[in-house]
């Protein structure tokens, strides 16, 4: 088992991440198969609850009412709709139903539309998480009560990098969001994007910042971007594929007992590059023909995808108990 740290430094992220690849993955798939069956994904579904016509101006993102992308806009969807995504979503084997908003943040008003949305959702015997933008500790403290079990929020890039993809809010307003949840009792997810034209350092720094928090997330969703066109970021030259693999290598080592998400971006990627992944550490992902906005895999795809690994969807609530060291121990407990 390896142990739980909260005291990384940006130089030794970055010797670990410039270890000769077969070495990284090496360390990487060890310390996974010390915590979690490497044969089992969690998988999720996403819904877009609320879409485009964001006042954020996130240099990625399609939803911000800053950039000029053909998107349909639509309000906040009635519960009867998101009933009905969430009962198909599990007649296809998901686990867990996450769904998000374009928003900076809810207002009073729409959590308690959001509130009916989770206790809905948990009433399948679903896990529920949810993206809203910015939280409040009232907020945070409402959807806990509701039983929200997980909500996201990513930090998406490193402190130095941020200011170039998002001036509409700063890092430490996702910081504080984060506390607000953790401090709220509700598992956290959060991660980044790669491939936005941030340097190795950038990513080494995001992972830093993941590990240092109080708790590790409990989830972390690694996303490549999905370049769209109007997007500021439309045209950015693509990562390296194996720079992708090493940095889920990184964050599996230094995350050992969080569920590491090959998030946004499957749709870009070749079934090998997925395969390494999972081997790197990758444990969890989105399932599903849509995004919230942008396509992901066909559902058939990822079934025999699955199938030719040998990978099986985890059960709902057998996360994170997998490991055949701990007994059953919480091994989130930093
Ligand atoms: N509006 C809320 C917020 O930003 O906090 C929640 C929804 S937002 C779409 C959730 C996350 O999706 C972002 O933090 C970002 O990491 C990811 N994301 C958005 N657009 C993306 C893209 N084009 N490619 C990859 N990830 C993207
Ligand atoms: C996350 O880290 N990735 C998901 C989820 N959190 C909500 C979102 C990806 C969105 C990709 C762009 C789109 O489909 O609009
Ligand atoms: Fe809005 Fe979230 Fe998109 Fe940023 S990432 S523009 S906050 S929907």
């Amino acid at each position: 088992m390896s142990e739980i740290r909260h005291d990384w430094q940006v130089e030794e992220i970055l010797s670990m991440m410039g270890r000769p690849f077969n070495d990284l993955l090496f360390a990487a798939h060890t310390v996974h198969r010390a915590h979690f069956d490497p044969n089992a994904v969690q998988v999720s579904t996403l819904l877009s609850i609320k879409t485009g016509a964001c006042p954020e101006d996130c240099g990625y993102c399609p939803q911000s009412a800053h950039h000029d992308v053909a998107l349909e806009r639509e309000r906040l969807l009635p519960l009867d709709e998101v009933m009905e995504a969430a009962r198909n979503a599990r007649s296809h084997g998901a686990s867990r139903f996450c769904m998000g908003a374009a928003w900076r943040n809810p207002t009073d008003r729409n959590l308690e539309r959001v509130v009916e949305m989770i206790e809905g959702v948990k009433s399948l015997g679903l896990e529920t998480c949810m993206t809203l933008g910015m939280l409040s500790e009232a907020q945070a403290a409402r959807l806990r009560e509701a039983g929200l079990d997980y909500y996201n929020h990513n930090l998406d890039t490193s402190p130095e990098f941020y200011g170039q993809v998002i001036t509409t809010r700063t890092y430490q307003d996702r910081l504080d969001t984060l506390a607000h949840v953790r401090d709220a009792g509700i598992n956290v997810c959060s991660g980044g994007i790669l491939g936005m034209g941030e340097s190795r350092h950038d990513r080494a720094r995001l992972l830093q910042q993941l590990a240092n928090l109080p708790k590790h997330p409990e989830s972390v969703p690694i996303n490549n971007l999905v370049q769209v066109e109007g997007t500021p970021l439309a045209g950015t030259e693509p990562l390296d594929p194996f720079e992708f693999a090493r940095t889920i290598a990184c964050a599996r080592i230094m995350m050992p007992a969080s569920h590491v998400r090959l998030s946004a971006g499957r749709a870009g990627m070749t079934d090998e590059l997925q395969a390494l992944c999972f081997f790197a550490g990758a444990n969890s992902i989105f399932y599903g023909d849509r995004l919230l906005t942008t396509p992901n895999p066909a559902e058939n795809h990822d079934r025999q995808l699955f199938e030719r690994l040998g990978i099986h969807p985890m059960e709902a609530g057998d996360e994170g108990a997998s490991c055949e060291n701990c007994g059953g121990v919480d091994i989130h407990a930093a």
